[in-house]
């Protein structure tokens, strides 16, 4: 029995950076950022510099750091500076609105804030709305201190390197994330000090086989539970490498980014790919990708053309997994060398999985449920939303609200989600099956498939499509594409109605809000 009661000692600042410099490592470049290169060593230095300003200023363990940062070394340093102390450090998305701000300060009373210059810049008339923060950090190239903020510079110099990481334990709180999820207030979801760790034995050392040769670049940012695993804890776990752009991706920086800095492991989302592989069409320019050796794409399902199309213009796989939030990471994953296009792949070892009815009742191979998964990478909750935690924290298994069957094989195949799904003349019907039917269209770009009520009251598929550059929306082409669909699948889930539109509304991650437009 543990008598103290401190349970079983773990920071994962120390699991991520310390060890590092304990396997030799200390020399290695561990970020690539604009010109600078960043050694495990300095990693380590700036870590410790942070974690003891922020004890200076007062701040230590269970406190709230709120991260408002670009894709860069200083929010890797904000980041395990805040988990060396057992400060709780909590990224979020850089593209919001300033009310967005207000909301995650307050819903979390972070007593730091810690930004860019610019960001902040958007948000400090509001600064007497934050109830709770105390100190705000500002990251800048400018030495001259404004007003009433401190400088990240400035606070890093006049702190010591060297520090210790406090007693926390595997279940301490590490640090949280914000989902924004479909509908309703973002939930802040607890992930303790030993989810990162398990997402990295399990996901990106045994499906992806990366080890300390890699290096990683990913289009998807750090405040991202995706990009979070892609471009910090998995490089740094591993004594890999990685590349940060603080730049918002788009297909001619990403190509720019890959020729220069030759990763061998590249993670993007499939809108990504979809203008990636546009972009290539359109301008028809080429890129060398010779350094990657696997492409993973995560966020939502990736449609099988752009599967077929990337591998065909640079003979690389693209590994299509699922992953949430709540789980951290991947959970579902295609694998190096088995790649079942339009599928999200199997199992990763280390998870569990079940398929229910409305029941919970457990349902055979080939028929459609909601997914539950089991793993210890899952969060500790939602903070302060005990209704939400009850709905979606079941004992051990997580809700993950995606509909899904797995076939006779193992291979899962997503159906989309559960509040996405359609009763079509009493029969479910998914909308990525006919979104995936769409897209193989030529005149196709983008696709959202949502339920609409007709006269009767009854429920029927409707399509908004974004066409390719250049095409114009008729009448022919909406005869063309729901004639194309009634051919390819079972004839009553071809769209009744199909509106062109020039763009789908998306989360800031790249979801399509198919809520936005029911409700339009
Ligand atoms: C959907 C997918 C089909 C699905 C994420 C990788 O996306 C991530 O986390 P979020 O919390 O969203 C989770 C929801 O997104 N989804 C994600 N990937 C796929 N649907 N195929 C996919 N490949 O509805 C899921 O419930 O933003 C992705 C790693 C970490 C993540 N947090």
């Amino acid at each position: 029995m543990d008598v103290r009661g401190m349970g079983v000692p773990y920071n994962a600042a120390r699991a991520f950076i310390d060890e590092r410099i304990n396997e030799g490592l200390a020399q290695k470049v561990a970020i690539y950022y604009q010109g600078e290169q960043v050694t495990y060593r300095e990693l380590q230095d700036r870590v410790n510099q942070f974690g003891n300003a922020l004890k200076h200023i007062g701040v230590g363990i269970e406190s709230r750091i709120l991260i408002m940062c670009l894709d860069s070394p200083a929010f890797i340093v904000s980041f395990f500076g805040s988990v060396k102390i057992g400060a709780v450090p909590i990224p979020v998305n850089t593209m919001m609105q300033p009310s967005d701000y207000e909301y995650y300060l307050n819903n979390s009373r972070a007593k730091v804030l810690i930004a860019h210059q610019e960001l902040w810049d958007k948000i400090k008339h509001l600064r007497h709305r934050f109830l709770y923060v105390k100190h705000v950090i500002v990251i800048s190239e400018d030495e001259r201190p404004s007003e009433n903020v401190i400088s990240y510079n400035q606070l890093l110099e006049a702190a010591s390197r060297e520090l210790e990481p406090v007693h926390t334990t595997y279940d301490d709180s590490a640090f949280w994330l914000f989902s924004s999820g479909s509908t309703g207030n973002p939930k802040g979801v607890i992930h303790l000090q030993h989810d990162m760790e398990f997402a990295l034995t399990h996901y990106a050392k045994n499906v992806l086989k990366m080890n300390e040769h890699d290096l990683t670049f990913s289009a998807s940012k750090l405040f991202f539970a995706y990009g979070l695993g892609n471009a910090m804890y998995f490089p740094l776990g591993l004594g890999a490498s990685t590349i940060l752009m603080p730049e918002r991706a788009r297909p001619e920086n990403v190509f720019e980014m890959i020729e220069t800095y030759r990763p061998t492991v590249f993670f993007g989302v499939p809108t990504l790919y979809g203008a990636m592989i546009d972009y290539v069409q359109q301008t028809g320019r080429t890129f060398d990708l010779s350094s990657i050796r696997i492409c993973v794409s995560a966020g939502e399902a990736l449609p099988s053309p752009y599967i077929l199309k990337w591998k065909d213009m640079y003979q690389l796989d693209i590994l299509d997994g699922i992953g949430s939030t709540e789980a951290l990471h991947i959970f579902l994953s295609n694998r190096i060398g088995d790649v079942r296009e339009g599928s999200s792949g199997k199992i990763v070892p280390g998870y569990e999985t079940k398929i229910v009815d409305e029941l919970g009742q457990p349902l055979p191979a080939n028929e459609i449920g909601d997914l539950m998964i089991k793993g210890d990478s899952i969060a500790q909750g939602y903070w302060n939303l005990h209704e939400e935690c009850k709905q979606k924290f079941r004992g051990e298994w997580l809700a993950t609200g995606d509909k899904y069957y797995m076939d006779h094989e193992g291979y899962y195949w997503y159906c989309g989600r559960s509040d996405d799904m359609l009763k079509v003349g009493g029969i479910w019907v998914s909308p990525t099956e006919i979104e995936n039917c769409l897209l193989e269209h030529e005149a196709v770009l983008e696709v959202a498939v949502i339920g609409e009520s007709n006269e009767h009251d009854l429920v029927q598929p409707k399509a908004y499509v974004v066409l390719k550059k250049g095409l114009m929306p008729t009448g022919e082409m909406e005869a063309e594409l729901k004639d194309f669909v009634k051919k390819q699948l079972a004839p009553y889930k071809y769209p009744r109605s199909v509106e062109f539109i020039e763009e789908l509304p998306k989360t800031p991650t790249g979801k399509i809000q198919r809520f936005k437009l029911r409700v339009g």
